[in-house]
């Protein structure tokens, strides 16, 4: 990763099939913006709240990594593509709270006014819940999958998202950072806040796919190391970017303990390419095709191929 470059940027005018990041976040944001169009009977308010959240500029780097995990053939492209869509709903909707004025009290998220600054608090939470409610269902009604998969795509995501995952990860972040002393406890924080949403969808494209359980494996230590590297670049860009150029609120973790205040930006980019070592050796091990995905890796960490492990 190189500390010049400001964003972990997924943009790009390049075009082509569904099977590369860049060609998957376009199908992603396309299917998003259907997701969200015309929905009778939702009060007019809440729908643009709800678009408002999903909508902004966003990498869209989980849906991305789900598809591209699970390889669809064409027929399978729609139901892996909603299954990215119900991923990036959970995550829209874990913005829209951390974003409150009683945790992270933002004012900018993906290029414009929170939801709650755009809307009001009640209005945010509200469009939270829909976002998070609707991402379950999304699950249970995919189309041409079967219903033990289903079951099993709700029951991660849930786990994911609930009391030992984004929710205990959110606790610790806004009443307990000070009980974090050393690396180990910061990076389980960076694993319970990022690295547990990137497994379930890696996990959740993995099942799509019909993988083996050691090759499930495989691409879960994958997607574990990415995820914490991810969150230690988002800590680094914290520092060193602006807000213009994140589009969200920077600075916010100045008094938290993190890897870069606890040790410096130096080590905490050496960390970051650690994992990303440790994330390119399970990808070979898993069996995927690794280039779609180091080319994720690349974009998001500006990397030059030469430095990839
Ligand atoms: C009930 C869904 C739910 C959550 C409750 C509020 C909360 C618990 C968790 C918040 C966790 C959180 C905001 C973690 C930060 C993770 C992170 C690195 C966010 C930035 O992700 P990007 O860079 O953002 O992928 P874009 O905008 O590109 O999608």
């Amino acid at each position: 990763m190189t500390s010049s470059n400001a964003s972990l940027d997924l943009n790009s005018s390049r075009s082509g099939d569904i099977a590369d990041a860049i060609s998957v976040r376009s199908a992603v944001e396309h299917r998003l913006e259907q997701l969200v169009t015309d929905l009778p009977g939702v009060p007019p308010n809440l729908q643009q709240a709800v678009r408002h959240a999903l909508l902004g500029e966003s990498k869209r780097v989980r849906p991305v990594l789900l598809y591209l995990i699970a390889e669809p053939k064409p027929w399978e492209q729609g139901a892996v593509l909603d299954a990215g869509c119900a991923v990036e709903m959970v995550h829209t909707a874990s913005l829209i709270l951390d974003d409150l004025p009683c945790m992270d009290d933002a004012q900018l998220r993906r290029q414009r006014p929170t939801t709650h600054i755009a809307f009001g608090q009640s209005t945010a939470i509200l469009a939270a819940i829909a976002l998070l409610t609707k991402a379950f269902g999304i699950i249970a009604g995919l189309d041409g999958i079967a219903e033990a998969k289903r079951l099993r795509l709700s029951a991660l995501l849930s786990d994911a998202v609930g009391w030992e995952g984004l929710v205990a990860g959110q606790e610790i972040d806004v009443n307990g950072r000070d009980s974090l002393i050393g690396v180990t406890e910061v990076e389980e924080l960076n694993w319970l806040k990022t690295g547990v949403l990137f497994v379930a969808a890696a996990e959740m494209g993995a099942i799509l796919s019909g993988m083996d359980d050691d090759r499930v494996e495989a691409v879960k230590r994958f997607a574990r190391h990415f995820g914490v590297a991810f969150q230690t670049a988002d800590d680094i860009l914290d520092i060193s970017a602006s807000q213009g150029e994140l589009g969200k609120d920077v600075q916010k973790d100045g008094s938290k303990a993190t890897l870069v205040s606890l040790f410096g930006a130096s080590k905490a980019q050496l960390s970051c390419q650690e994992h990303l070592a440790r994330a390119d050796q399970a990808l070979v091990e898993s069996g995927v095709n690794a280039d779609p995905l180091r080319e994720l890796m690349q974009r998001l960490f500006k990397m030059p191929k030469a430095s990839l492990p």
